[in-house]
C-alpha cells in the first residue's frame, strides 16, 4: 500500500505537469500598461441632434450619409472596457470568439489546473510525512503495479481529451470567419499604426499615441491613447488585412481576443465582430525596437450611421452608395459608355474629327507597331 501511494505520487508529478504547462499556453496576458481607471466620462455616443457631418474634412460625397447620420464625436471610454482596470484574469471580453475563449480559459482550463496542481502537491506532502526516512528505516522495493500504470496513463489521457474538444473547437471557429462586412488593411511602422479602408475609397489613416498630457484632457488612459482611431460599425464582422511596412509588429486587442503579427511582405488575415459600442484598446505586441511600447491601438465601435458620418469626414465613402457628381474619369469614357460601333476604318485613316471611340477602335483593329504613330500624330492635329 505504501509503495502503491509512492508511485502514484512520482506518477502524478511526472505525468500530469505537463498537462497543466500546455493549459497554461492558452491563458493570454491582458495589456501591460494599467491606466488610471479615472477616465469616467459620459459614455457613449450622441445620435441625431446635431448635423451631419460637423466634423470638417472633404465635404459629404454621399447622399445616404447625409439621410442616416448623426454626426461623428470620438467617444469617451469606460472604465473597465477594453482597457486594463487593475483587476486580475482576463479583460471582459465583447466578441463572440473572446467569449468563448474566456469560457474555455476561466471554467474549463483554470479549474482543472488548479485541481491538478493541488492534488500533485497533496500527494508530494503526505509522501514528505508519511514515508520519511525515521518512520520507514527499510524502504519498500516495489518497483511494479499494473494498476496503477493504467490509472496513471488514462487519467491524464481523459483529461487532455477533455480539454482538446473546446480547444480545437474554438481554433477552427477563429480560423473560418463568417463573410466580413468591412475590411480594414492594418499596417504596422516604427512605431506607429496605419489603417486603410479599401471597401471605402481607400483612404488611409496615420494613429500615433497621444501625449501624456492631452490623453489626460481627452480623459483617456495614458499611453494607449491615439489621435486617429481605427472606426468600425457595431455588428459588423470587420476583416483585417495585417502588415507591416519594416519589421515585425503585432497587432493586438485584449478584448476581442484578436492578435496577429504584422510581417513585412506578408499579408495576415484576422477578424472581429463587436455588438457594444465603445472605445478598446490594445498595444502592438512584437517586441519591434526602440518605440515599441509607444504605439497603442484604438479601436473605437460606433452605431451604423455614425460610421457612415466618420467615413465621409475622412473623404470615404460607403459601399453602393452613390458616386460623386464631379465630372470624373470613366463618366465619359467609352469603355464605361460604349457607342454605337463606328464604321471600322482602316486604324491609319481615322478621322481626326472622329469623336470618342477612336480608341476603342484602335483597341480592337490593333494596326501595325508603323502605322500607329501615324495614327496618333493624325490624332494629335
Ligand atoms: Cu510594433
Amino acid at each position: 500500500m505504501n509503495a502503491l501511494f509512492k508511485i502514484v505520487a512520482i506518477a502524478a508529478a511526472f505525468g500530469l505537469a505537463p498537462t497543466a504547462a500546455m493549459a497554461q499556453d492558452n491563458a493570454t496576458a491582458p495589456a501591460a500598461t494599467a491606466p488610471d481607471a479615472n477616465a469616467a466620462l459620459p459614455a457613449q455616443p450622441q445620435e441625431a441632434s446635431t448635423p451631419p457631418l460637423a466634423s470638417g474634412g472633404a465635404a459629404p460625397s454621399d447622399a445616404t450619409v447625409a439621410k442616416t447620420a448623426g454626426a461623428y464625436k470620438p467617444g469617451a471610454p469606460a472604465p473597465g472596457v477594453g482597457q486594463p482596470d487593475g483587476r486580475m484574469g482576463l479583460q471582459d471580453q465583447f466578441t463572440p470568439i473572446g467569449e468563448e475563449a474566456a469560457w474555455f480559459h476561466n471554467q474549463l482550463l483554470l479549474p482543472v489546473i488548479t485541481a491538478i496542481s493541488i492534488f500533485v502537491l497533496a500527494l508530494l506532502l503526505y509522501v514528505i510525512v508519511r514515508f520519511r526516512r525515521t518512520a520507514n528505516p527499510v524502504p519498500s522495493r516495489t518497483t511494479h503495479n499494473t494498476a496503477i500504470e493504467v490509472i496513471w496513463t488514462l487519467v491524464p489521457v481523459l483529461i487532455l481529451v477533455v480539454l482538446a474538444v473546446p480547444s480545437i473547437k474554438l481554433l477552427a471557429r477563429q480560423y473560418s470567419p463568417p463573410a466580413a462586412d468591412l475590411t480594414v488593411k492594418v499596417t504596422g511602422n516604427q512605431w506607429y499604426w496605419t489603417y486603410s479602408y479599401p471597401d471605402n475609397g481607400d483612404f488611409e489613416l496615420v494613429s500615433n499615441m497621444l501625449p501624456d498630457e492631452e490623453a489626460a484632457k481627452r480623459g483617456e488612459p495614458r499611453l494607449l491613447a491615439v489621435d486617429e482611431r481605427m472606426v468600425v460599425p457595431a455588428g459588423a464582422t470587420v476583416k483585417l488585412i495585417v502588415t507591416s511596412a519594416d519589421v515585425i509588429h503585432a497587432f493586438a486587442m485584449p478584448a476581442f481576443w484578436t492578435k496577429m503579427d504584422a510581417v513585412p511582405g506578408r499579408l495576415n488575415e484576422t477578424w472581429f465582430k463587436v455588438d457594444k459600442p465603445g472605445v478598446y484598446y490594445g498595444q502592438c505586441s512584437e517586441l519591434c525596437g526602440a518605440r515599441h511600447a509607444y504605439m497603442p491601438i484604438v479601436v473605437e465601435v460606433v452605431p451604423p450611421a455614425q460610421f457612415a458620418a466618420w467615413v465621409a469626414s475622412k473623404g470615404g465613402t460607403m459601399p453602393g452608395a452613390a458616386k460623386p457628381a464631379s465630372p470624373d474619369a470613366t463618366a465619359n469614357s467609352p469603355i464605361a459608355n460604349p457607342a454605337p460601333a463606328a464604321p471600322t476604318v482602316g486604324a491609319g485613316e481615322a478621322d481626326a474629327t472622329t469623336p470618342a471611340p477612336t480608341n476603342v477602335v484602335e483597341a480592337t483593329t490593333t494596326p501595325p507597331v508603323s502605322r500607329q504613330g501615324e495614327a496618333e500624330s493624325k490624332r494629335g492635329n
